[in-house]
Order: structure tokens, then C-alpha cells, then sequence
């Protein structure tokens, strides 16, 4: 029987049914990875000046306006029309929906940049502690705008956690949005280095442990994230999703039809509450963790 799948083989979508991951190596052709290029430059140059973040930009900690250092540009898609197109691209959608169904609701894009030398780490964590939902068919689709290596930070997951517990990313009963796999019985030798050449897309599922390490290299680490869900995936209460009504909710819809009826799922659910008076920010939330995994640049 012909298969109504889009881009992805069977083998790919048994592999990631079964790890919770893939990799698709050089997808995106260069000149949208040079047009992205040269969008970062114009958001670099506005980090220039800036004495802390701000609903755009996300600096580092060793950020000084006149050495401007930018660890994330906040929901891109929204302030860069090259960046609004790759995601409404089949670039980015043609997978996913091969994945997670014909009907997507975005539920947030990120820039995060791992610049040469300093590039900030990301704790180990699940995107679902941050926002479950009542199904889990969510993904995030990474574009590698540089060349992923062992040494420049690339993402890291455990194959297969995506199945088992969602984990306590508490701290003292306040949400730090992290969690140590090491204190689960889990052998960081087991986390999988997501590598390859600039171009290449990264897919991961919602419920699996992910993070990267702090980028020492002399080369930079930029994913450009889009986290989609099943359109029938709706935010539980206290999800960090952001929710200002069902019009407002309905304008994500990223393909295919919204509904009104949520589609449940028999899955272990934390609420992320309550929230640390941080600013909505995983780097920032993450300060709450008292163990890092990973270091942090020293200046
Ligand atoms: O940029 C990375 O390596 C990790 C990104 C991530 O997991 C996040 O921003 O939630």
C-alpha cells in the first residue's frame, strides 16, 4: 500500500517512534541558511547598546552593551519574514506533519545561539515539564544554521526517555525547568550527540531529555527551533503555554484544521507552578537548579 507520507520513510518513522528523535541531514538548502545568516547579523547588531534583554533578545550573563553577546532571539518567526516563511516552508512542516498528523498548532519558535567561546549550555530538561498538554504528539524541528560538532554544543538526548517519566524539574517546590539524569539512574554516556553538517534539521519529541553543553569551541552553535504540537494537543492549566483565548490560540495554526475537542493521552503530567520570579527565560529559570550538569562561561 502506497504510503500518504510526505518526506520521511517507514525506517525513519519507526526509528523515531522508537528514540524520540532523528536527524535529516543537509535539508535546507544554503541560501536560506545564509539568508538566516545574515538576519542574525542585523539582530546582533541590535543587541549592540542593550543593557539587558528584552521581549526580543536574550542576552548572555557576560553580555556588556559594548560587547554585545546574544544567547537567544525570541520567537523569530514574529520579527523576521525570512524566518515566518522557513517555518510555514515544507522544509519544516512536511516532516512534522509526517509525525504528528496533518493538523499543527505552533506553539513557539527560538533562536538559540551558541556563540563561539561562551555560547550558554541548556540543563537537561523535557519540553513537556514546560508545557503539557493533554496528548503529547509535540515536536520541536531545529534548523542547524551552523555545522553541529562534538565541540560547539550541539543538542544531546537520551534515545528513548521520550517514553518513560516525565521528571520532577522542581527545586525547593519552585519550577526550575531542569532536572539531572544522573540523580534518575541514567548514564550520561547513553545521551546522543544530534551532529551534522549546517542545513541539517533536528527533530525531537516533547517528552525526551535534552541539552547541550556550553560551546568552548572557536566556532558558533545557532538551531533556529520550531515547537509544534497536534492541533488537538491542548495546554493543561498551569502549562507555560501562552493562552489568551481560543481566537487568539487558533491563529497558530500552523496546517490543516483547529478543533475544539482535545484528544487525551494517558501520560504523566507535572505542572510547571509554581513559576520562578524570573524572567520567562529557560536560561534564567534554570539559575534555580542548585546542581548544574553543565558550566557555565566564566567571563
Ligand atoms: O539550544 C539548545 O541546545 C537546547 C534548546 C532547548 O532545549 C530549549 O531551548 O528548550
Amino acid at each position: 500500500m502506497a504510503s500518504d507520507r510526505e518526506v520521511l520513510n517507514d525506517e525513519q518513522v519507526d526509528f523515531y517512534g522508537e528514540n524520540g528523535y532523528l536527524v535529516l541531514e543537509k535539508q535546507i538548502p544554503d541560501d536560506w541558511t545564509a539568508k538566516i545568516r545574515s538576519e542574525i547579523a542585523r539582530f546582533e547588531d541590535e543587541a549592540r547598546g542593550m543593557t539587558a534583554s528584552n521581549d526580543r533578545l536574550d542576552l548572555e550573563d557576560t553580555h556588556k552593551p559594548d560587547a554585545p553577546r546574544l544567547r537567544r532571539v525570541k520567537l523569530p518567526h514574529t520579527i523576521s519574514d525570512i524566518m515566518n516563511e522557513l517555518m510555514t516552508s515544507d522544509h519544516v512542516l512536511a516532516p512534522a506533519r509526517d509525525l504528528a498528523g496533518p493538523n499543527l498548532r505552533l506553539h513557539t519558535s527560538k533562536l538559540n545561539m551558541k556563540s563561539a567561546g561562551y555560547g550558554a549550555a541548556v540543563e537537561w530538561h523535557q519540553d513537556y515539564a514546560f508545557y503539557p498538554h493533554t496528548n503529547d504528539d509535540i515536536l520541536a524541528i531545529g534548523i542547524c544554521i551552523d555545522d553541529m560538532a562534538a565541540e560547539n554544543g550541539p543538542l544531546m538526548v537520551f534515545p528513548g526517555s521520550h517514553k518513560g517519566p516525565v521528571y520532577d524539574h522542581h527545586v525547593d517546590g519552585v519550577f526550575a525547568g531542569a532536572m539531572r539524569p544522573q540523580d534518575h539512574g541514567l548514564d550520561i554516556k547513553d545521551a546522543v550527540q544530534l551532529t551534522g553538517p549546517a542545513g541539517s534539521v533536528s527533530i525531537h519529541h516533547g517528552r525526551i531529555i535534552h541539552g547541550s553543553a556550553l560551546n568552548t569551541s572557536d566556532h558558533a552553535r545557532r538551531i533556529l527551533f520550531y515547537e509544534m504540537m497536534a492541533a488537538d494537543a491542548f495546554p493543561i492549566m498551569g502549562s507555560m503555554t501562552r493562552w489568551e483565548g481560543i481566537e487568539d490560540y487558533d491563529t497558530r495554526m500552523l496546517c490543516g484544521s483547529s478543533t475544539k475537542n482535545p484528544r487525551l493521552k494517558d501520560i504523566p503530567v507535572r505542572i510547571p507552578q509554581p513559576q520562578p520570579n524570573v524572567a520567562i527565560s529557560i536560561y534564567e529559570i534554570q539559575k534555580g537548579l542548585k546542581n548544574r550538569s553543565f558550566d557555565t562561561a566564566k567571563e
